[in-house]
């Protein structure tokens, strides 16, 4: 008896779906709404997304695997431009590509739609949807005019007006994503929610603190890596490093007496535990590696480009 192996319907639908937009639309949002859970880190920040993310969301009828990604934006360091090879990685590995488009930014800008985003779309060939993210923040005439001007591009098969934050307007969006994924069997195990280590989740989430503590540079010159994480008994032991870019930006994140590594610890290690369902210890080192982001080696030992 196989019992092991899961039956599927023959009409069974799997595919990936690339989450692309511009810096802090709400892409990241959209996809732990959609998981019911914080896959990946949100900030008010742009450019918090470092990587390509999966999220892997089960249904009765399909597994949709999203990838977030890091913010289209013109590259000026190695980081940089590592970020933006994930977000073209995501491109080339879709079977869909979701744009994500920020109401209140459109309304600013006059509904001026970027053209090179449009090219990119058009030249993948893939089917798009775009979604019109933020819908709580603007009247009904603003989403309209947005709408609009989307649809005169002529690359989206369906625009829908959402709001990440307040779960509205996901269900549909859904049921389209699924109508367009090719007939195929899941790729993953239903219970997993992603292909990434603890590891991976616990840096992040200590990277979110950074970046939500800190307002211009510190953020973007931040790395962090875990560097030791032993499950015991009554609570995990993890130690991590985070890196910075210059010895005046150590003494900053250590702050007066270590009050300020001390509150990015507390918060990190709460979120850590809940992300985790255990206790942790956690213990953090403030080193700096001079213009790491600009490094390919330290680049590519922190785990960016290919
Ligand atoms: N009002 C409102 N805010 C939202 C909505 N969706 C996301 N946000 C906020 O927008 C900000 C950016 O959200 P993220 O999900 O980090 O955006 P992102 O596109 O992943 O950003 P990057 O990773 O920097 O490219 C956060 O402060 C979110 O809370 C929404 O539907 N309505
Ligand atoms: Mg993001």
């Amino acid at each position: 008896m196989e019992d092991d192996v899961p039956e599927y319907p023959d009409d069974y639908r799997s595919g990936y779906v690339a989450l692309i937009g511009e810096p802090n639309v709400g892409k990241s949002t959209l996809m732990n709404a959609i998981m019911g859970a914080q896959i990946s880190i949100v900030t008010r920040k742009p450019q918090t997304t470092r990587t390509m993310v999966l999220g892997i969301f089960n249904s009765d009828e399909a597994q949709i695997l999203f990838l977030d990604t890091p913010g289209l934006i013109s590259p000026k360091y190695l980081l940089q431009k590592a970020m933006m090879q994930a977000a073209e990685q995501a491109i080339a590995d879709a079977d869909i590509i979701l744009h994500i488009a920020d109401l209140p930014k459109l309304h600013k800008y006059e509904y001026k739609v970027d053209e090179r985003l449009v090219a990119l779309l058009r030249e993948s060939g893939k089917p798009c949807l775009a979604a019109l993210n933020k819908q709580d923040r603007v009247a009904d005439a603003e989403k309209k005019e947005a709408r609009n001007a989307l649809e005169s591009t002529g690359v989206f098969k369906a625009i829908h007006p959402i709001s990440a934050l307040l779960n509205e307007g996901i269900d549909p969006l859904l049921d389209e994503l699924v109508t367009l994924l090719p007939v195929h069997p899941p790729y993953f195990p239903p219970e997993h929610l992603s292909d990434r280590p603890e590891r991976f989740f616990v840096s992040e989430i200590i990277r979110e603190k950074i970046f939500e503590k800190y307002k211009q540079e510190i953020p973007y010159s931040t790395e962090v890596v875990v560097v030791d994480f032993k499950e015991k008994k009554d609570v995990d032991y993890i130690a991590a490093d985070i890196i910075v870019e210059k010895e005046s930006q150590r003494k900053i994140v250590i702050g007066a007496k270590g009050a300020a590594i001390k509150d990015i610890g507390t918060k990190a290690r709460a979120d850590i535990e809940k992300f985790l369902g255990r206790k942790v210890y956690l213990e953090l080192h403030v080193k700096y590696r001079e213009g790491w982001r600009n490094d390919k080696n330290w680049i590519k030992r922190f785990g960016y480009g290919e």
